[in-house]
């Protein structure tokens, strides 16, 4: 059998494999903090339990958010270049790890492309969803040998490697949700998860007129609100929360001064919500800030990545320049 999942073979990838009742509390432990800032705040990561997967794909389908199809359909010649650079710098064993792999959708035309990937590393925050995914891809790669872990991979992890090259692969523009400092931080991580000679394959929103932006995140079957709104949902369910979802209203605005969409949650009433014994008050229009999506020039972007030791290698660039796909080079040091 080729994947382990929630085996013992998997706490050896990660330092940490959070359990469901550790992954509580910590999620009790940061919603409070979060909710007791001067600005409530909610880290995005949290979006993604079961229902909030599931909202995410369903927005990939969505008219407005350009990002998903627009990286999907570079992905092809992506992958033949990189076929063609691989060959050419003679690395014959490679091993493909994925940040964030959700529904293993953007992985495929990879392996399609790539006869030296060996080996497929997927990690993600929400396990049950990325379990599923990689029995499909096991059926349709059964060459590849395919792993996959839940694990939250904005901590530091380590990956028992192979003798491999090693290719980090972050599509979809997650990397925006952190901040750039944040950004910098990660790709070093990844940088020493990879080890040298590893290389890193980034999905990275450029910045654009604020009307595109902001249509991809406030899509007509408001789609993108019930996935904002999931997270308090998720406090009700796992939390023992008491949020009434129809007193908030969801906001996304493009901050053109700090080039980032921003998701709120807005209280529309003054209203007290208990979490877990907890009360936490709100004022009327008081927003709780639940996800940043950063935008980046390419070359803006490249400069980020070299401050963490990543050299830029090559850059696709989509129709009208909406979406990049960035090789980056693991520059050592
Ligand atoms: C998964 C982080 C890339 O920022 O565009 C989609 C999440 N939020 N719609 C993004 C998201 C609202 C998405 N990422």
């Amino acid at each position: 059998m080729r994947i382990n999942v929630g085996n013992l073979a998997v706490c050896v990838w990660l330092n940490k494999v959070k359990t469901g009742s550790s992954m509580n509390q910590g999620f009790l432990q940061d919603v409070l903090a979060g909710l007791r800032l001067s600005q409530k705040a909610l880290s995005p990561k949290y979006f993604y339990d079961e229902q909030g997967s599931e909202y995410f794909d369903q927005i990939c389908q969505l008219e407005e958010y350009y990002p998903y199809r627009t990286e999907l359909a570079l992905l092809p010649d992506v992958a033949q270049e990189l076929n063609q650079f691989f060959t050419q710098h003679s690395l014959d064993n490679v091993q493909l790890v994925e940040f964030g792999a959700g529904s293993l959708h953007k992985v495929k035309p990879l392996l399609q492309e790539l006869p030296m990937v060996r080996e497929f590393v997927a990690l993600d925050i929400s396990g049950e969803h990325l379990k599923r995914a990689s029995a499909d891809l096991a059926q349709s790669f059964p060459q590849i040998e395919i792993k996959v872990a839940q694990g939250d991979f904005t901590k530091p992890i380590r990956l028992e490697l192979s003798e491999a090259t090693s290719i980090g692969f972050f599509p979809g523009s997650t990397i925006g949700n952190f901040e750039p400092k944040e950004a910098v931080d990660f790709l070093r991580n990844a940088r020493t998860t990879l080890g040298k000679d590893s290389y890193m394959l980034l999905g990275v929103d450029t910045k654009k007129d604020r009307q595109m932006l902001e249509r991809a995140y406030n899509d007509s079957k408001d789609i993108t609100a019930h996935f904002n709104k999931n997270i308090l949902a998720r406090m009700n369910r796992e939390l023992d929360a008491d949020f009434n979802l129809d007193q908030f209203r969801h906001v996304a605005v493009y901050n053109q001064k700090l080039g980032r969409i921003e998701m709120h949650l807005r209280s529309l009433v003054q209203q007290e919500v208990t979490i877990a014994g907890e009360a936490i008050l709100f004022d009327q229009d008081e927003t709780i800030h639940t996800e940043n999506s950063y935008k980046y020039h390419p070359e803006e972007f490249e400069q980020l990545a070299s401050s963490a030791g990543w050299q830029g290698e090559k850059t696709w660039l989509a129709p009208d320049g909406i979406f990049a796909i960035m090789l980056l080079r693991n520059a050592g040091g």
